[in-house]
């Protein structure tokens, strides 16, 4: 007999996507230039010259976008807030007219029963707030409370949902140590004082809530496993270091309140003496936590290599994504029991899961064909239920992406969507795996008995 995948009553299901990625009209109706506006247009940076001045156009086309939302009998959405739009100098004067579409969107998302799941920040730090050092200035946390507040008083009467950043680490080793996105810095002085940063304007976004808001905020990270190549002790050790740098840099100081000790001789002379006052600041109780989970990373010790540069060892024989990452649903479950023993019961979304497949530029028929996307979906929600009979709280699940959209500097080509995007018509083709996540919404789960 099948044990029933059904899952808990009051789960969500959602698909996700972030500003920058979708929208397009960055300049419209009175916003400010974006760091990704400036890093887009500097030649040479963005994979086939992409930017995203026209995206899925998605700020013109958001009716219909949450039509398709309609389609996937989706119960959340998840999206984020372009700063600039709503701040364009990034503090000080409001700009009505971009509040007003993320209100509208957010009014819209409610009247088809959808709940909205909103990111403050996902990557896109104004123009005008790097001009005066961005994340690498201490008031950086001043700003970022100041505008959570402005959003926190247009829109927690309507929206239940809130989280701070998206993937600070992302931010850090991307931005400021490897520059493959914006800022574009290369700098390991810089790396550890924007983590810091970034942790201090979160916390301070959540103490705002507390005054302001009424429902529940949280901050989320992209978790990635680490699992040693051998059982050599300098792979352990290795393994061991790039599980700080990626993973406990940014979950230990939100959730204990101390960074991991590794980190100070990872980074040896770049590590500042912070002032312990702050991690009282950084430590704020969050409501949830969101994790992103995409793959895994097996790890050689590489002493050829510095020291937070992890060496990855390719897992031949397994399927990969157009993007190179594993696939690989044991690291789902692994993360979260990890991340429920360490951390106590906080309650967890999974705030993105997906696979960049090749999926071609024009769409033939009425349906793409994805079957690998398929079977990455229905292995990582199966998996997903299993640690949820595990006894972890997970409360909701939300596909990247809606639409296929910019992979940041990888530009159009690496396709994500449960919809196709021909970038040259607009046009929305649903994959199969759309329509399986229908299925298994319908059914609450239960239609994967059958996969
Ligand atoms: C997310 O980041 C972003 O939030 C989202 O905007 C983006 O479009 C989406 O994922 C897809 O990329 O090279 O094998 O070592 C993803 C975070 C961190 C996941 C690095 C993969 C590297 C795997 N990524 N990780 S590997």
């Amino acid at each position: 007999m099948t044990r029933s995948l059904r899952f808990p009553d009051g789960f969500l299901w959602g698909a996700a996507t972030a500003a920058y990625q979708i929208e397009g009209s960055p300049l419209a109706d009175g916003a400010g230039p974006s760091i990704w506006e400036r890093f887009a247009h500097t030649p040479g940076l963005m994979a086939d010259g992409d930017t995203g001045d026209i995206a899925c156009d998605h700020y013109r086309r958001h009716a219909e976008d949450v039509r398709l939302m309609q389609a996937l009998g989706l119960t959340s959405y998840r999206f984020s807030i372009a700063w600039s739009r709503v701040l364009p100098e990034g503090t000080g004067r409001v700009n009505a007219k971009g509040l007003d579409f993320y209100a509208r969107l957010v009014d819209d998302l409610l009247e088809h029963g959808i709940t909205p799941n909103v990111t403050l920040f996902h990557w896109d730090l104004p123009a005008a707030l790097d001009d005066r050092g961005g994340w690498l200035n201490r008031d950086s946390a001043d700003w970022f409370a100041e505008y959570a507040q402005v959003m926190f008083r247009a829109l927690d009467d309507r929206v239940p949902l809130w989280t701070t950043l998206n993937e600070p680490w992302v931010v850090v080793d991307g931005g400021y140590l490897r520059g493959t996105i914006a800022p574009g810095h290369r700098n390991l002085y810089e790396a550890p004082r924007v983590t810091h940063n970034l942790l201090r304007a979160s916390g301070a976004a959540v103490a705002a809530y507390r005054a302001e808001g009424r429902h529940r905020i949280g901050v989320v990270f992209n978790l990635e496993p680490k699992y040693p190549a051998s059982t050599r002790q300098e792979d352990r050790d290795a393994t061991r270091r790039a599980h700080a740098y990626m993973n406990t840099q940014f979950t230990d100081p939100v959730l204990r309140g101390v960074y991991p000790e590794a980190l100070a001789a990872l980074y040896g002379a770049a590590w500042p003496d912070f002032p312990a006052a702050d991690l009282e600041c950084i430590r704020q109780p969050v409501d949830f936590v969101g994790i992103n989970y995409y793959t895994r990373q097996v790890v050689r010790d590489d002493p050829t290599q510095p020291p937070l540069r992890a060496a990855g060892v390719p897992q031949r024989q397994r399927t990969h994504t157009e993007t190179g990452w594993e696939v690989y649903e044991q690291g789902l479950i692994d993360t979260l029991l990890w991340f429920r023993d360490r951390y106590g019961t906080v309650p967890v979304y999974l705030t993105e899961n997906g696979a960049a497949f090749y999926d071609p530029p024009q769409a033939a028929g009425p349906v793409v064909e994805d079957p690998l996307r398929v079977d990455y979906l229905e292995r990582h929600l199966k998996t997903l239920r299993r640690a949820i009979d595990a006894g972890v709280d997970v409360r909701g699940y939300y596909a990247w992406s809606l639409l296929d959209n910019l992979e940041w500097s990888l530009g159009f080509a690496k396709r994500f969507g449960l919809y196709h995007v021909d970038f040259s018509t607009q046009r929305r083709t649903p994959k199969r795996s759309a329509l399986r996540y229908a299925q298994i919404i319908a059914s609450h789960g239960a239609a994967l008995d059958e996969a």
